[in-house]
C-alpha cells in the first residue's frame, strides 16, 4: 500500500515537473504550445503565409472574442508542400501542418481563380502560375494569350476559397467559398491582389480591384468561408462553459 502512493507522488511528482519544463519552453518559443489550456479562451493560429489574405481575413473575424496567432508569432515554422489535388486537400494539409507544429487550433484556406475556358486554370496553381515568380500582370498576359489562342473572347470565371479548421489532430470544420463571375475583358483597377483585376463581378459591374475591401468581402469566397467560419466558433463560444471564455 505504502509502495503504491510512493509510486503516485513520484508520477504526480514528475508530471509536474514535466509540465513546469513544457511550459518554460513554451514560453522561449513564444507560446508554442499550450496557451488555450493557460488562457481558457479560444486560441485560433489563422495559418497564411499571403499578408493580402491575412488582412482580409483578420479583418473578417474582427470583435470575436478569440485570441488570434499568426505566422508572425512562429516565425520558424516551416512551409508545408500542396501537393493536393483540389482546394480542399490543400486546405486540410495546411490546417493540420500548422496545427501539428504549433499545438494550436489552426485555420488554413487554399483559395485561387478559375477560368472555365481554360479548364478551371490556373485554379489550385493560381499562386505559382507561369513561373513561380511570374508578376500578376504577366500571369494576366498568359491568361489573355492562352485565350486568343483558342479564339475565345470571353469566359465566365471564379475564385474559390477552401477553408479547414484543425485541432489535436483532426479536421474540425470545413467550408467552402465560391464567388461566380466573368474574366474582364481587360486588367481594371488598382485595389485588391492578385488576380482581383482580371476578375468582374457582374452585380458590381467592375472587377475586385475597382470595389472597396468591404464591397470585396461582402460577396466573396473569402467572405463566405470565413462568415462560416465565424458562425462556428461563435456556436463552439456559446458551448462552452462561462468559466472558460472571457
Ligand atoms: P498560403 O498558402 O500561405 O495561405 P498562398 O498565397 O500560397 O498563401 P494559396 O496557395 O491558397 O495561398 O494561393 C492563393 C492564390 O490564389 C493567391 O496567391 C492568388 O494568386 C489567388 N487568390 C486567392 N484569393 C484571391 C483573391 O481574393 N484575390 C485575388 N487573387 C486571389
Amino acid at each position: 500500500m505504502a509502495k503504491k502512493i510512493q509510486k503516485a507522488t513520484t508520477t504526480a511528482d514528475g508530471r509536474r515537473r514535466t509540465d513546469e519544463r513544457r511550459r518554460g519552453k513554451d514560453r522561449r518559443a513564444g507560446s508554442r504550445k499550450g496557451p488555450e489550456a493557460r488562457e481558457g479562451a479560444i486560441t485560433m493560429l489563422v495559418a497564411t503565409t499571403n499578408a493580402h489574405k491575412l488582412k482580409e481575413i483578420l479583418s473578417l473575424l474582427k470583435n470575436l472574442p478569440i485570441h488570434v496567432k499568426t505566422l508572425k508569432d512562429f516565425s520558424d515554422v516551416k512551409i508545408p508542400v500542396e501537393d493536393g489535388s483540389t482546394f480542399a486537400e490543400n486546405a486540410r494539409a495546411k490546417a493540420l501542418h500548422y496545427a501539428k507544429m504549433t499545438g494550436l487550433t489552426t485555420m488554413a484556406e487554399d483559395s485561387g481563380f478559375e477560368v472555365d475556358a481554360l479548364n478551371c486554370e490556373p485554379g489550385i496553381y493560381s499562386a505559382r502560375y507561369l513561373r513561380p515568380d511570374a508578376t500578376y500582370p504577366e500571369r494576366f498576359e498568359a491568361i489573355y494569350s492562352e485565350l486568343r489562342k483558342r479564339r475565345v473572347k470571353t469566359s465566365g470565371a471564379r475564385f474559390v476559397c477552401a477553408l479547414a479548421l484543425a485541432s489535436g489532430g483532426k479536421i474540425t470544420f470545413e467550408t467552402k467559398g465560391v464567388v461566380e463571375g466573368q474574366l474582364a475583358a481587360q486588367p481594371a483597377g488598382t485595389g485588391g491582389f492578385g488576380y482581383d483585376p482580371i476578375f468582374c463581378y457582374p452585380p458590381y459591374g467592375k472587377t475586385f480591384a475597382e470595389v472597396s475591401p468591404e464591397e470585396k468581402t461582402a460577396v466573396s469566397h473569402r467572405g463566405e468561408a470565413i462568415r462560416a467560419l465565424r458562425s462556428h466558433l461563435e456556436q463552439k463560444l456559446n458551448t462552452l462553459p462561462k468559466s472558460q471564455t472571457r
